[in-house]
């Protein structure tokens, strides 16, 4: 059964929490990244995690001493999972992870992106990074819905690794095609919290995962 996991960009304290709490029963994570904690402070990811388990999207990409502070005062205020950059290479991915078990925190990897100019890089370095990735023990790969074909390969060869996929909607990509491509949780903002209601839009997505799911797919 795939996932869905809300990210709340959103810079308003009150109005983070509030949808939060609308649209939980729907969601499998909460993503905080840095417009939130940027404008509300570090202590929103604890708040988060009252009500649902925190993916912090930072993106890390330092050498690995400075990768092993970031994530140690990440986890320590509250997250469950970071996200990290791997074109960074073995050590510094190594560093994230080597924390993450002192928290039994999880570890994902960016290994493509979902804007135009990512294309300048990826996805020329994305299998290396899934390898990478894979044989340092990281709990999944960050790859997106609106380049299909693209998620498909990666999935492939990620295998067992937990693909979480973003672009969806506002960006192109659609929730068929990033299950069928082999999407376990699917990354979505602006669909949700940008809705009039939050509470149903979560819902309708949900749904529409689910249906997607149930889907015979032979090449899945
Ligand atoms: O659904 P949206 O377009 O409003 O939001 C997409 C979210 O996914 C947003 O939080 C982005 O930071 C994130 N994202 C991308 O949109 N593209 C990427 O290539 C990668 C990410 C991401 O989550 O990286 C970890």
């Amino acid at each position: 059964m795939s996932g869905l996991i809300l990210a709340l960009d959103v810079i308003d304290k009150k109005r983070a929490l509030k949808i939060v709490e609308e649209t939980k029963a729907s969601l499998d994570y909460v993503k905080v990244g840095y417009p939130l904690i940027l404008s509300t402070g570090i202590n929103i990811m604890e708040k988060i995690s009252e009500l649902m388990p925190v993916i912090a999207d930072l993106k890390v990409a330092d050498i690995p001493d400075i990768n092993e502070l970031i994530c140690r005062e990440t986890f320590r205020n509250g997250a469950k999972g970071i996200i990290c950059h791997g074109f960074t290479g073995r050590d510094s991915l190594k560093a994230c992870i080597d924390v993450s078990r002192e928290f039994d925190g999880d570890i994902y990897v960016v290994a493509d992106m979902s804007h135009p100019g990512a294309s300048a890089f990826f996805p020329d370095i994305s299998v290396k990074i899934c390898d990478i990735a894979m044989e340092l023990g990281a709990e999944g790969i960050v790859s997106p819905a609106n380049r299909p074909e693209r998620l498909r390969k990666i999935k492939k060869r990620i295998k067992k690794l937990k693909l979480l996929s973003p672009g969806i909607g506002v960006q192109g990509g659609s929730i068929r095609d990033a299950i069928f491509a082999g999407a376990d949780y699917l990354i979505i903002g602006r669909s949700i919290y940008m809705d009039k209601n939050p509470k149903t839009a979560a819902e309708r997505i949900k749904k529409a995962i689910e249906e997607a799911d149930d889907e015979e797919f032979p090449d899945r």
